[in-house]
This record gives structure tokens, sequence and C-alpha cells, in this order.
């Protein structure tokens, strides 16, 4: 299997390299894919280094698979030549998530819907995919009518950049900064950029990817904030079904869940937590309860590491399910 990391240099490109030794994924040749200024400087892969190409020369050596993570642009002007040439690309930008014609996968969810004849597999939004996936066992049992969602997203999420902002700004020395004001002891109700409807793009993600994953029916309206946390995002959500639930039934159905880790229990201060979810690829779920304020509704929190599942180890799992399906 030769396999090709778009933006193997960044936060996400560098945790599928650990993703893909984790989970023993058969590569014969891994093809890693930088920009120009980092062609020709070398990354580790099992033991093995290999030195990073341009994408001119990554679209020739055909890999079966190329997993990328280098942002919209790049994403919008390459993945249909490497497509040309049999690759099939999973990307985890936003730049073919909402397109009719591409499928948008959380693999414990929709990967069913995948065959030999899609090339362009869109990886959701990370603070999507932690959402959708707590709320497909529920939609399917309960229906859900709406939710309301209020996201605390991880710097790490803008990237690197960021977190030295954060750093320097703990260490009072001054630097480049990324966001408009300081995010030490601050949270800034603004996750990429504003839209003309009032809500910045990162909000109209949860509202149109859930839609398309889930259920065109599904009523989402969301705030997404940016807080100075580097383990993970968590989202509190406000669920609201179209028949009464149960508690105790939601709690069975999510521990049975895939991919979901319930972490629920007042009694013993057990929750999901950034410090816990950090470097694992689950999603963690808890604080669930009945919202006493209006009939058949609930309230849960959810947290994932969003560089893991929120983005590597789902477009590696996409990855795997391709290979274990023939697909590629
Ligand atoms: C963020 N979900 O957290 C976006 C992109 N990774 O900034």
């Amino acid at each position: 299997m030769k396999l090709a990391i778009v933006g193997v240099t960044g936060m996400v490109g560098q945790e599928m390299i650990k993703v893909l030794e984790e989970f023993n994924f058969e590569v014969t040749e891994l093809i890693p894919v930088a920009s120009e200024k980092s062609v020709g400087t070398t990354v580790t892969f099992k033991g093995k280094e290999y030195t990073c190409v341009g994408l001119e020369t990554a679209v020739s050596l055909k890999p079966q698979i190329a997993i990328f993570s280098a942002g919209g642009d790049v994403s919008l002007a390459w993945a249909e030549k490497f497509a040309a040439n049999g690759t099939t690309v999973i990307d985890n930008s936003s730049a073919w998530r909402m397109d009719p014609t591409k499928k948008l996968v959380v693999p414990e969810i929709n990967a069913h819907l995948l065959t030999a004849n899609d090339k362009i597999i869109a990886n959701p939004n990370c603070s999507t995919i932690q959402l959708v996936l707590t709320m497909a066992p529920l939609h399917q049992k309960y229906g859900i009518k709406r939710a309301v969602v209020s996201t605390y997203q991880s710097i790490t999420g803008t990237g690197v950049k960021a977190v030295r902002q954060l750093e320097n700004e703990m260490a009072g020395t001054q630097a480049e900064m990324v966001y408009p004001y300081p995010i030490h002891k601050n949270c800034l109700p603004h996750c990429d950029d504003f839209t003309e409807n009032g809500y910045t793009k990162e909000e109209m993600k949860l509202t149109n990817e859930t839609k398309k994953i889930l259920d065109e029916s599904i009523n989402v309206t969301a705030t997404a904030v940016r807080v100075p946390v580097v383990g993970g995002h968590s989202e509190s959500v406000n669920i609201e079904f179209n028949q009464t639930p149960n508690i105790a039934e939601i709690r069975q159905l999510l521990h049975h869940t895939e991919g979901i880790t319930l972490k629920d229990n007042p009694e013993t201060n057990t929750y999901p937590m950034p410090i816990y979810a950090a470097g694992k690829n689950d999603v963690f779920v808890g604080r669930i309860r009945l919202d006493e304020s209006q009939p058949n509704t609930i309230n849960l929190w959810i947290v994932a590491d969003n560089i893991r599942k929120g983005a590597a180890t789902n477009a590696v799992q996409i990855a795997k399910y391709l290979v274990e399906k023939e697909l590629v």
C-alpha cells in the first residue's frame, strides 16, 4: 500500500503518522508531502526515514490513498489531480464536505456508503465528528428534532501558532497573535470567520455537516468558543427528541456505541475532560441528564481529542475501511 500524507509537517499530519503506526497500518511506501519550503526534510515512520516531496512528485508516484491535511486551497487545487491518477483522497479540509457528489464520513456511522467510485472522501470538521457520533444512536432510537450546541474548542484546532500565542502570553512575552485578542485567561466566541447571518463558519459547519451526515430534518444551532485548552474540544449539547427519552437507556446505547466511552458518574466526579481525552481516539460522553425545563429533552457533555478523532484518527479509520473492503 502506497500512502501519501499531504501536509505531513502540520499538527494533524504528524498525528496521522502516529495513528498509522499505532494501527499497524500496512504501508509498503509512505509518501510524505510537504510545502516547497519543507521538501527534502525527512519524517520517520515505523523506524524508517522518508524524504518529503512536493505535490507534483506525489501525484506522479500514484499512491493508492492520499490523506490531505493542508488546507482547503491545496485540496481544491490538487485532490482531483490525485484522483484522476487513480488515487483515493481522504480530505481533512472543508473544501469538499458540502459538495453533493462527495461523501462526508464518520466510519462508525456511514462508512458503509463508500464504494470504489468514491475517489474524494471528506473528513468532517472536528467538532462535528464528536457531536454526530454521539447523536447517531440517539437519533436512531428516539428521533432528534433539534440540538443546541455550545463548543469549548482547543487552540490546537487553530494550529501550532495559536499554541505559541498562549505560551507567550502565559510567559508574558510579546509574539505573533493569530487571534484578535489574548487567549490567556480569556475565551473567544469566534472560531473561523463570521458569516452574513451572524454565525461563524465553525458554527455553520456544525449545522450543515450534521444535517448531511445524519438527517436534513435535524435542526442545529451552535455557538463555537475558543478556550485556552490544549487536549481537545468540549461540547455542551441540549437535544430535543421526537419522543420521551430514557436516561438509563441512553447510557446503555452510548456505552455500546463503537468509538464512544461513557464517563458519567456525578457521585465520583466522573465526567469527560480534555486532560483525559488528549491522545486518545474515543469520544467521551457524560453529564447526561433530563432537561427539566422542557419535555423530551436531555443535556450532555462531549469531549474528544480534536487532532485525533477530530481529524487524524477519523481519516485513518476511513483509509482502514477502504483497504479492508478492498475499495482501493
Ligand atoms: C478549529 N475545527 O477548531 C476548526 C479547524 N480545525 O479551529
